[in-house]
């Protein structure tokens, strides 16, 4: 008999939360003997990430997934052996009484957003007594062996550095975005919130002496494209070139293509959570857009990463990275910040790999999970 997992995910905005749990129910379905149920309440979002999914289905099977539409009028279910709450998203109530009157009450995880400041090591796999008499166990995500680990499926790496080994791949990949880069053009995929420092990062590369395709997928940032293009409407397909700089709107494609249009560019604009990770798989330079918190809460965030990734570089590169991340989520002028930025592309292109193959070492999260559950039992 399989051990049953419930994953529930409310979509806050935007796709992260969504993009984990799916990713996390995927890969738990696909690597481990468990029956995975990911209970999600708005399944639009859901749909974007995974169109083969019916977006008015109360009940899908998905990747080996039970996906089930999560109703405010609550029907009650037997809870599963294992509960990941995600992201604190408040488990139905009916759900919480059902839990102690199991055989045995459930494994019950709040999975944690991704963090990479200091206290996370100290309060990962704390368990938390409730109301219903059954313990909490808060579950944090991490880039330190002191913590859950980052979502990783079984073989991603190598997968990653054969297609990146592989230029027909690519090109047959990308000639099915409709894409065509020109010779020696540098591809940089740009996945961000609202931006006021676009169109400075935009006029430096259409004034660059090297060529630049920038791919972007439909989403938040186009309002600022548009504005910097001087052009009314935006969509998937939309070519325009100013300078040295083609800009081409990508359609949103399924997780797994967006990780090909990763692989694929030489410099990576992400933002949230999860792709944020996967721009790090990709092994190429990034720049994440961090989610922005009330109280300035998440430049302490972007700090403690940087913190950690730009250990080993050296002080020019240091600086030349913090800037421009800096200067992004301020949203201010980018131009300088990315010319400084472009004396130390060789060093940082290293490292973005050098870094990969380090958080590869790791457990995963899905194993880390796995493993804690096992211990459990
Ligand atoms: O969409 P996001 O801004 O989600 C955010 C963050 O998760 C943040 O931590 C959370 O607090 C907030 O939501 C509520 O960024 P993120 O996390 O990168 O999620 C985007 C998902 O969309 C990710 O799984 C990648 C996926 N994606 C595709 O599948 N196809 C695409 O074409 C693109 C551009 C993204």
């Amino acid at each position: 008999m399989k051990a049953t997992w419930d994953i529930f995910c409310t979509v806050v905005d935007n796709y992260g939360d969504i993009g984990v749990t799916w990713r996390l129910a995927r890969q738990l379905a696909a690597e481990y003997p468990f029956s995975v149920r990911l209970w999600v309440d708005d399944l639009q979002p859901f749909a974007r990430l995974c169109p083969a999914a019916d977006p008015q289905a109360e009940q899908q099977w998905q990747d080996g997934v039970s996906v089930c539409h999560w109703r405010k009028d609550w029907q009650t279910v037997e809870p599963a052996d294992v509960v990941i709450e995600a992201f604190a998203c408040r488990l139905p109530a009916a759900y919480i009484e059902a839990m102690p009157k199991r055989t045995r009450a459930p494994l019950w995880l709040n999975l944690e957003y991704l963090s990479a400041e200091d206290w996370v090591s100290g309060c990962h796999a704390l368990p938390s007594p409730q109301p219903n008499g059954v313990r909490k166990i808060f579950f944090f995500p991490g880039f330190r062996p002191t913590t859950g680990g980052l979502l990783r499926e079984a073989g991603l790496i190598d997968q990653r550095q054969a297609f990146q080994q592989d230029i027909a791949a690519q090109h047959q990949f990308l000639q099915g975005l409709g894409v065509v880069a020109a010779e020696g053009a540098r591809l940089i995929s740009l996945f961000a919130y609202e931006n006021a420092g676009l169109a400075s990062w935009l006029d430096t590369l259409a004034a660059d002496s090297q060529h630049t395709h920038l791919l972007v997928p439909e989403g938040r940032i186009l309002g600022d494209l548009q504005r910097w293009l001087g052009v009314d409407a935006l969509q998937a397909g939309t070519l325009h070139v100013r300078g040295a700089l083609t800009v081409q709107v990508l359609p949103f494609v399924r997780q797994e293509q967006y990780d090909r249009l990763l692989w694929c560019c030489d410099f990576n604009a992400v933002r949230g959570e999860d792709s944020f990770v996967r721009a790090q798989w990709a092994g190429r330079p990034l720049l994440w857009h961090i989610y922005e918190q009330d109280d300035d809460a998440h430049w302490i965030k972007l700090d403690a990463f940087l913190d950690l990734y730009l250990k080993g570089l050296s002080p020019a590169a240091e600086q030349a990275m913090r800037d421009v991340w800096r200067g992004w989520n301020a949203g201010q002028d980018m131009g300088q910040c990315w010319l400084a930025l472009q004396k130390q592309w060789l060093e940082v292109s290293q490292h973005a790999e050098r870094w990969c193959l380090e958080q590869a070492s790791q457990p995963d999260l899905a194993a880390a999970l796995a493993l804690f559950y096992r211990n459990w039992l």
